[in-house]
């Protein structure tokens, strides 16, 4: 067995690219299969930073085998962007496989994203990226109207993507769209976009399904990275504020095609404190001085749309739902130096929901939003970590809210992060 997901636990953003570029030199392999161009992972190497939105962020390690399975939405031209950035920074991008099988996010669900950003749900909207990921799922779900990597370098090409933009282009008139949403969605356009498309991507698209298995049987170790974090998964998480894919650890083999048996290992990422961007309930958020401190100390913005994140403590509920849920067997705890500066610390150990106290994570968004967190306050250590290398350099104070996190989570922590850099990680056993 050789296979280890990397999963995030909260909102996303828990820095799971930072541990995935850590670890890839270990894994002949790392692999993305959900989501798309909503994800934003920070890589930090030396002075270089990398943003990544599709790709896989072992990429910057030559001598490992990138792959994007079906499970992921592609946006071509935002995938090519990436592809051409990187190649510019002296990333060659060889080592990148695309699923043949995988969706295409088109430029008519860019538009249809913002016709479901502009819908309120119970007086909030979802607050997607406005990557028309949602769209691109609903279609391929719908199987109507969908377009997969293959149908780019099949000879029913323009065929194909002209019939399905003429049929967007009625809809969306009917959703009232703007002309230049129109001009861009125009058959003619998206066809002769698709030609260019093809030429560019097709040397990298494979059937990465048949690539995984084999690898898999011939014992090759393999490293699957998650996007987005477990609270958002469709069918789990804080639903309709999620996104639309299987975030959580339990999507990992339907979006990879890699089944149960090849993985042993689950990687549970979370942020010492909770951040979340988008609309949906936040049991433990901080509209106050010490979210807008956290907020400002760690830098919490979206990676790929610049929102500000909200902020708040750590929700033990929530996390030990999702660890549980993505079986995780360690924990990597991240951003401990951000709370370095604090005075005194909260984690939240149970809700109060209608006057019950709960230890349960409620499946419905109103009952979230009437929970009220029950507290534990643990004393600040007020002494920063940024230059911890090993447990021992650890204060003491910073070592009993790890412990205490274990145990309201049930899992051991593994890894411990102190800075975006590689160096600031420590491996606590
Ligand atoms: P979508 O676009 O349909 O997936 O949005 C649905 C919800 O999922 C949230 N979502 C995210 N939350 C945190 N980080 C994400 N990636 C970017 C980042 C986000 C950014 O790394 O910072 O730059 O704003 C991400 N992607 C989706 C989204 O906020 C909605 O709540
Ligand atoms: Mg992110």
């Amino acid at each position: 067995m050789s296979g280890t997901c990397v999963i995030g636990l909260q909102w996303g953003d828990e820095a799971k690219g930072k541990l995935v570029d850590l670890l890839a030199p270990q894994f002949d392999l790392v692999i993305r299969y959900q989501g798309g161009a909503n994800a934003g992972h920070t890589v930090v190497s030396g002075d270089e930073t990398y943003k990544l939105h599709h790709i896989p962020s072992g990429i910057l390690h030559s001598a490992t085998q990138n792959v994007i399975t079906p499970g992921v939405v592609i946006n071509p031209e935002t995938m090519i962007g990436e592809i051409d950035g990187l190649i510019q920074r002296g990333i060659t991008c060889e080592n990148l496989r695309i699923s043949e099988r995988a969706h295409l996010v088109m430029p008519w669900h860019i538009a249809e994203d913002r016709q479901i950003n502009a819908t309120q749900l119970r007086g909030e909207s979802i607050g997607t990226t406005n990557r028309g990921i949602g769209p691109c799922y609903r279609d391929k779900v719908g199987r109507t109207h969908a377009i997969r990597m293959t149908d780019l370098v099949q000879p029913q090409r323009d065929e194909r993507i002209r019939t399905v933009a003429e049929q967007k282009v009625e809809l969306l008139k009917n959703l009232g769209a703007s002309e230049d949403e129109l001009r861009s969605i125009a058959p003619d356009v998206v066809v002769e976009t698709a030609t260019r498309w093809a030429e560019r991507l097709s040397p990298m698209i494979a059937d990465t399904t048949e690539f995984l298995l084999s690898a898999a049987e011939s014992d090759k170790k393999m490293l699957f990275e998650g996007a987005q974090g477990a609270l958002l998964d469709i069918d789990h998480g804080t639903y309709p504020f999620v996104t639309s894919s299987n975030s959580s650890g339990v999507g990992v083999c339907a979006g990879a095609g890699v089944p149960p048996r090849w993985i042993n290992t689950v990687l549970g990422v979370c942020k010492a404190y909770s951040t979340r961007v988008g609309g949906g309930p936040f049991v433990t958020e901080l509209d106050d001085e010490i979210g807008n401190r956290i907020r400002t100390l760690g830098n919490e913005f979206g990676t790929t749309t610049g929102r500000p994140r909200r902020c708040g403590w750590f929700d033990a509920v929530a996390v030990r739902y999702t660890a549980r849920l993505s079986g995780v067997t360690r924990l990597a705890l991240m951003m401990m130096d951000v709370l370095a500066h604090l005075d005194e610390l909260k984690i939240c150990v149970a809700y109060e929901l209608d006057g019950q106290r709960v230890t349960h994570f409620p499946s419905h968004a109103d009952q979230l939003r009437r929970c009220k967190p029950i507290y534990e306050t643990i004393p600040g250590w007020k002494q920063p970590v940024d230059d911890a290398r090993h447990v021992s350099d650890f204060p003491e104070g910073a070592m009993a809210y790890v412990r205490r996190i274990e145990e309201l989570v049930g899992v051991p922590v593994g890894i411990l992060s102190v800075g975006p850099d590689r160096v600031q990680t420590i491996l606590t056993e």
